[in-house]
């Protein structure tokens, strides 16, 4: 382990370019959208559980409250940065409805409080643990926004009471929640307060996972789907339901760090290589069945039917986050680079009012629309974001996500500044104000003002950049360039961006022969609504070359080329002919797709070779 330690969000302002227009865009339609579609659904007035008899007509849901929690952390980063009193009065009013509901004990669950006092802590996937990590998160997010403790202690109570019946008394009917989240969730409350009893009970959940007589298996005899196949430190694969395997091995990685734990690390280790060079789409999603929302075996990644939640997207940057702090090394940052810009954007509407839950890479409106009608062959995703589902677990946590996006940014160690992500920023630490200023990724020229006080900077080298310039002596060393600095240090770092063509491993059958286009981090795809149906039968040529155009909308670049397309013949079958036609192609980001109705989409586009 080469541990580092992350500068928060909290320190950094994103003042300009691609990223502060999200942000934007975040607090000013998204935050205040998942409010309402949340109201719209009774999920804020469930917070004062109040008996079924007064609200005839809708019931509290067993994860509700994991819905309010992310948005009120949301909300409680956007507070960081600045006031919003509209926002603002909003939270202060959901928390206040959370704590007068509170029971004596610390207990808070608005489904169990209703529907099922009786059962409390008793139904392992009921998801009541993972509602109260959520809580814990969100209460921390809230202390650190405004300086006030009435919610982090409230939490605190609830915390204690968890640690009581599971760890004191032993008297739940499970040991660890079904659903992941309240180790990561403890090591936070741990950090704001110092308080050595959560640590210790995120040890001791993480160490008791797939390590007890207890727990049973909670979908389809499948161990795997909750990560309990074996003791978590003997686990190599990423495995089961994805967005519950990101947060415990997001845990595992924080406690591999809190404790020096180098097994934990290691198994943290295997588990990433394994997600990333054998599950991973190239979006960065993960996740390739709907069956258990989970991954399947190596090289399974099927586009159409793509699982891809967005959360588990999010959720693979807080891992891969984790990982950074524990070695840094730009695999790791790479990841986190291409969730920010595919596979977690795309779950986002260009404007910020919708959401995908499933990010397929290919999408085919007229064999949905037959595969629907006819209640033939497999499930499959939904070909426009909508404002709100009935498990709506990704738009909040788009909502913390991008508020904190300015966690990914720096870390330190000692006198060295590593710098992994790239967007404009100022930056207060300790050392004085770290100044980066890009237009990225719609060039690469990077300038970042290191302050007097570091002695080193290590700057990442994305894994797509073939050639880079820096005005400095450098050296590399895991995909940074390490620099000596001594006093205010510019540095000037140029990334060349260029288009790139992937091709996938052989053992991805279905990408065989074709190829995904990416431009800097940016991977693209093809919809129909600038290139005419039936994608499948275009072919780019052997040596294509592009143009690009900026796309305010998309606030990127597109790219244009010439293409081929198979000149459709009558009859089912014919012979074989070098029947083509040139053609126009477009090429957006994939993040930017079916936000013009629902439309024909490929990210995998065959190649003439
Ligand atoms: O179960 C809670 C959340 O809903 C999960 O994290 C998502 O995958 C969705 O199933
Ligand atoms: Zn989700």
């Amino acid at each position: 382990m080469n541990v580092t330690n992350q500068i928060s969000f909290e320190q950094t302002r994103i003042t300009d370019g691609f990223w502060a227009k999200k942000q934007k865009l975040n607090e000013e339609v998204t935050a205040k959208a998942v409010y309402d579609r949340f109201s719209d659904t009774h999920r804020f007035d469930a917070l004062s559980c109040k008996p079924l008899s007064e609200h005839p007509g809708w019931e509290p849901h067993i994860f509700w409250d994991s819905d309010i929690a992310k948005w009120l952390e949301g909300v409680a980063y956007i507070l960081t940065m600045h006031e919003n009193e509209e926002l603002r009065t909003l939270a202060e009013k959901a928390i206040s409805d959370i704590l007068n509901a509170q029971t004596q004990e610390g207990y808070f669950n608005s489904y169990y409080q209703v529907k099922e006092q009786e059962n409390r802590f008793r139904i392992r996937n009921n998801h009541e643990l993972y509602c109260a990590g959520h809580l814990m998160e969100a209460a921390v997010a809230h202390y650190k926004a405004t300086g006030e403790r009435y919610f982090l202690d409230a939490m605190c109570r609830y915390a204690d009471y968890i640690y009581q019946i599971f760890v004191t008394e032993q008297s739940a009917e499970f040991v660890t929640c079904g659903h992941p989240e309240i180790e990561l969730a403890l090591v936070r409350l741990y950090d704001a307060t110092g308080t050595e009893k959560y640590l210790e009970l995120a040890n001791f959940f993480v160490d008791q996972r797939g390590n007890n007589k207890k727990d049973a298996a909670i979908y389809d005899d499948e161990p795997r789907y909750a990560q309990d196949h074996l003791p978590l430190r003997e686990q190599t694969t990423a495995e089961g339901h994805s967005v519950r395997a990101m947060y415990i091995y997001s845990a595992m990685a924080d406690l591999a760090k809190k404790n020096a734990d180098e097994a934990l690390f290691m198994a943290c280790k295997k588990i990433f290589e394994n997600a990333t060079q054998k599950r991973m789409y190239i979006t960065g999603a993960l996740g390739s069945t709907h069956i258990g929302e989970a991954f399947t075996f190596d090289y399974d990644l099927p586009n159409r039917t793509a699982y891809a939640e967005t959360c588990a997207s999010i959720a693979m940057t807080f891992f891969a986050q984790r990982m950074l702090a524990l070695e840094p090394d730009a695999k790791y940052s790479d990841v986190i680079e291409r969730d920010l810009y595919n596979g977690i954007l795309s779950g986002w509407s260009l404007d910020g009012k919708s959401f995908f839950y499933e990010n397929p890479l290919e999408i085919d409106p007229y064999l949905a629309n037959r595969i629907t009608a006819t209640k033939t062959k497999e499930h499959l995703p939904i070909m426009e974001r909508v404002e709100v589902f009935d498990c709506s677990c990704c738009p909040p946590n788009l909502v913390r996500f991008i508020a904190s996006v300015g966690n990914f940014l720096y870390s330190e160690q000692e006198e060295t500044l590593f710098v992994h992500q790239y967007m404009s920023a100022e930056t207060k630490t300790e050392k004085g104000t770290i100044v980066q200023e890009t237009n990225y990724p719609n060039d690469g020229v990077i300038t970042i003002t290191v302050p007097d006080g570091y002695r080193r900077a290590a700057v990442r080298i994305p894994g797509w950049c073939r050639e880079f310039s820096l005005n400095l002596p450098y050296e590399m060393k895991n995909g940074y360039a390490y620099i000596n600095i001594s006093g205010e240090t510019q540095i000037q770092l140029t990334l060349e961006l260029e288009v790139r063509l992937y091709a996938s491993n052989l053992q991805v059958q279905e990408n065989a022969g074709k190829v995904a286009v990416g431009y800097g981090p940016i991977i693209y795809c093809i919809e129909e609504k600038d290139n005419g149906p039936l994608l499948k039968s275009i072919y780019l040529e052997k040596k294509p070359e592009f143009k690009r155009e900026y796309c305010e909308v998309c606030g990127v670049q597109i790219l244009k080329t010439r293409a081929k397309r198979l000149i459709p013949q009558d009859g089912l079958y014919y012979d074989a002919e070098d029947a083509m036609e040139e053609i126009p192609l477009t090429l957006i980001p994939y993040f930017a797709f079916a936000n013009r109705g629902a439309s024909e989409m490929i990210v995998w586009i065959h190649k003439l070779m």
